[in-house]
């Protein structure tokens, strides 16, 4: 086998519960049939997904979204559907004494609650054996002067201390940075450097997850992911995609070329085995497309992007970026992404076992036909339709 085999073969992508169940805009939340009603269901839906592409294993949990009363039950069913639990969301962003913050709200006793939400799901990793405990605060303010920036800071670090505090193992933090949103003027923890920095005060277990959805229109991340691998604090990625805001959509499919360079960096720094530690996580929306295949397809878009990213000539372009040949440089990546890596990739499934096309395989099982026809009733899980 190939070195570009073998590396494509022991890829690992996490899927999100929550992409599995019915999601929207404030405009409308359309729903669909068969969607899970359970996180069991939900991680039935994963295991599916892992059936056909082979290299998703593991499935991250949102709390509440994904409360039971019994975690480790929850973990040997996931077991016995062929997945692993993966990285513990928190979730301090629903809850009406959230209004004005989280970790970082002028109230004590409400900063108090999120802290102990946070400590919760640490209680939950233990349980269910997960490393990651994936931190995003929506915190932040809307108009000037609404809060004092610096004082918001002191709170969020202290909570994110008494958190780290409590971890145990290899258990670690994943902050979560984003621009804006539900915040309209200032995020606490708005972009990479604020993460890096929270980051790097806490220790060695605090890095930082990179959502490639919440930059600012046209910024570079694969600057921000070489810069991260550099310092050793890159842990995660929340993998979709967008036009223009925090889109959600199916990774790569509105910038596939921003995925491979994405994906080099990945390769160039030596990261893309997991024994690097990185957690490459999708966290996507499927409103209006059919779910469990939108995530397959997904899968497929970050392989065919780590693909075209294994196939970059590391000589060729070296050589000619130490010669300042800067066309030769850019051709030596541009052959790479332009190369038609499907076929190699059917390879790699059929070696494995596998359909060489996961879609198309999923379409035949019958599992769609089947959910729509056995969950009827119940509450359907996601955002109220
Ligand atoms: C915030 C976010 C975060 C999750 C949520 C579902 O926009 O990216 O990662 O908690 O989506
Ligand atoms: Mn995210």
């Amino acid at each position: 086998m190939t070195d570009v085999k073998r590396a494509l073969t022991a890829q690992r992508i996490e899927t999100p519960s929550w992409a599995f169940g019915n999601s929207g805009t404030r405009f409308k939340v359309f729903a669909q049939p068969g969607v899970p009603r359970s996180p069991e269901e939900k991680i039935a839906d994963a295991a599916v997904v892992h059936k056909f592409t082979g290299i998703a294993p593991t499935v991250a949990l949102h709390i509440p979204w994904d409360k039971v009363e019994d975690y480790a039950a929850l973990s040997a069913y996931a077991q016995d559907q062929g997945v692993k639990l993966g990285a513990i969301n928190t979730n301090v962003f629903q809850d009406d004494d959230y209004k004005l913050g989280s970790v970082t709200n002028p109230d004590p006793g409400v900063r108090r609650k999120a802290t102990d939400h946070m400590l919760e799901c640490v209680d939950i990793m233990d349980a269910t054996g997960s490393r990651d405990l994936k931190l995003w605060f929506s915190d932040g303010i809307n108009y000037p002067g609404q809060d004092d920036l610096r004082n918001r800071q002191d709170r969020l670090h202290a909570a994110l201390r008494e958190a780290y505090d409590r971890l145990t193992g290899d258990q670690r933090i994943l902050l979560e940075y984003k621009l804006f949103e539900p915040a309209f003027y200032a995020t606490d923890v708005p972009d990479w450097g604020t993460s890096y920095a929270h980051c790097v005060e806490l220790g060695e277990r605090a890095t930082v997850c990179i959502d490639t959805g919440h930059h600012a229109p046209g910024t570079n991340i694969e600057f921000i992911v070489a810069f991260l691998l550099r310092q050793r604090k890159l842990g995660a990625f929340d993998f979709n995609s967008r036009f223009y805001a925090d889109d959600d959509l199916m990774a790569g499919a509105a910038d596939p070329f921003q995925l491979f360079r994405i994906m080099y960096e990945i390769v160039r720094g030596g990261a893309l085995d997991p024994a690097y530690g990185i957690n490459f996580m999708l966290d996507q929306c499927h409103n209006i497309e059919a779910k469990i295949p939108a995530i397959i397809r997904s899968v497929m878009n970050i392989q065919e992007a780590t693909a075209k990213a294994l196939l970059v000539d590391r000589d060729a372009l070296t050589k000619a970026q130490n010669d300042g040949d800067v066309l030769e440089a850019n051709a030596a990546l541009m052959d790479a992404y332009n190369t038609d890596v499907r076929p190699l990739l059917a390879e790699v499934r059929a070696d494995a076992g596998l359909d060489p096309n996961p879609v198309a395989a999923y379409k035949r099982s019958g599992y769609q036909e089947k959910i729509v026809a056995d969950r009827v009733g119940g509450q359907q899980a996601g955002w109220g339709a």
